[in-house]
């Protein structure tokens, strides 16, 4: 992300109630825009700089017009079907996974609006889904849950006569284990899941799960963990030395125990505010993403990301089309602008995550600072510490009351 892109983004956390005002200068501070740059940008946004003014989301322009990207260059390409696209299109999404603007771009080039919704793990999508949600028609599921949305016969085929685009996916990207024709999902963002922490508050360089599984005293209350029960049991499990799909109830209880003992030390479960809390200090070491790395080293320079020696999550998240999509052609449409370069490139610079877009990248579309960090992009030596989520078919309920148990005791 870049620093006007990482500017945009508080401004929209100020301006829908997620951060007071007195925090967003703060936030703005830390980047290095300087008192009068900062009174300039708010009376921009309609507001005014004083520190201890309540925040208030009403009343504000677009912030746009501090950091807007380039608007797409392109119209309704040819080999798609005017007379078949909807008024309207319906995206579920996770939160905090697209650049708001290309919403309005879509809307602007082929006379669609985009209404989302958004979720913040997995299994979320799938309690929605199989809870009966309707109306929605692309979906954001990661590697393991398009296998299970796929067994489940909730996926409709792609249709590659509009996902043209799909030229522009890198093809190590391509062909992955829980799609091998790529005939439901097409590759939206990959990335890791390890650990970011504050080294000025924390001096010492760390490596390991231990750190964030036995912390040491200056960290009590002061650790978030991703909620997502896939992701922290599988984090246990792999401290402990199993596979992050393990399902036997003897490394199940072990990895419990090790949840169980670090729980006083954490401060909250959370996959939607995790970057805030870190960036904000109060969290010292966050569970986090790859993208909510970039988006916290951008506001504080001082947050680094570990890739832990014990190995972490690799995973995918995908674009997909449900059966029950009420607007099929037009949501093939939608994908097909996503993989655009310059739409691509618009994205990932804004929400920080690897591209799988190999067009964005060479056509230099995306940060040269992103493309070169190895936090990112891990290099083939980490590659061999990585490991996939796979669906664990029935053993799912295990780990679903393993994570009830550790959340509510
Ligand atoms: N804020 C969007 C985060 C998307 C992360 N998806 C990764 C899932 C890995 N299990």
């Amino acid at each position: 992300m870049t620093r006007s892109a990482a500017i945009a983004r508080l401004l929209r956390q100020w301006q829908t109630g997620r951060m007071t005002r007195r925090e967003l200068i703060s936030r703005l501070t830390a980047l290095g825009l300087s008192m009068s740059a900062i009174t300039a940008l708010l009376s921009a946004c309609g507001g005014s700089s004083s520190s201890n003014q309540s925040n208030s989301a009403s009343g504000t322009q677009s912030t746009e017009a501090t950091a807007k990207p380039s608007p797409i260059a392109r119209g309704i390409p040819d080999y798609v079907d005017k007379t078949k696209l909807a008024k309207e299109l319906n995206f579920f999404n996770w939160s905090d996974y697209i650049e708001p603007g290309l919403l309005d771009e879509f809307e602007r080039i082929f006379g669609v609006k985009v209404t989302q919704d958004t979720y913040d793990s997995n299994e979320d999508l799938l309690a929605k889904l199989q809870g009966g949600a309707t109306g929605y028609d692309v979906i954001v599921p990661s590697d393991y849950t398009v296998s299970i949305l796929i067994k489940l016969n909730m996926l409709e085929p792609l249709d590659y006569s509009v996902i043209k685009s799909i030229s522009n996916i890198d093809p190590n990207n391509l062909k992955p284990y829980y799609d091998p024709e790529n005939k439901y999902s097409v590759p939206y963002m990959w990335g890791t899941s390890g650990f970011g922490y504050n080294t000025e508050a924390i001096k010492q360089e760390l490596s390991s799960w231990k750190d964030v599984f036995e912390p040491q005293p200056a960290l009590q209350k002061k650790i978030v963990m991703l909620n997502d029960e896939r992701e922290v049991i599988g984090a246990a499990l792999m401290y402990l030395g199993y596979s992050i799909n393990e399902t036997s109830d003897e490394a199940l209880a072990k990895a419990k125990s090790v949840l169980m003992q670090q729980k006083p030390a954490v401060l909250a479960y959370t996959s939607n505010n995790q970057t805030d809390l870190l960036v904000s200090g109060e969290a010292l070491l966050s569970h986090l993403w790859t993208g909510n790395y970039i988006q916290a080293h951008n506001q504080k320079s001082t947050i680094t990301y570990v890739i832990p020696k014990e190995g972490c999550t690799v995973w995918q998240d995908n674009l997909c089309v449900l059966k029950s999509a009420p607007h099929k052609y037009t949501a093939m449409v939608f994908i097909d602008f996503l993989n655009w370069p310059e739409v691509n490139g618009r994205n990932t610079n804004y929400i920080g995550y690897a591209s799988p877009n190999k067009a964005a990248r060479e056509q230099k579309l995306i940060d040269e600072s992103m493309l070169n960090d190895p936090k990112v992009y891990p290099p083939q030596d980490v590659w061999q510490r990585l490991q996939w989520i796979k669906d664990i078919g029935e053993a799912t309920q295990k780990f679903d009351r393993l994570w009830t148990e550790v959340k509510t005791a």
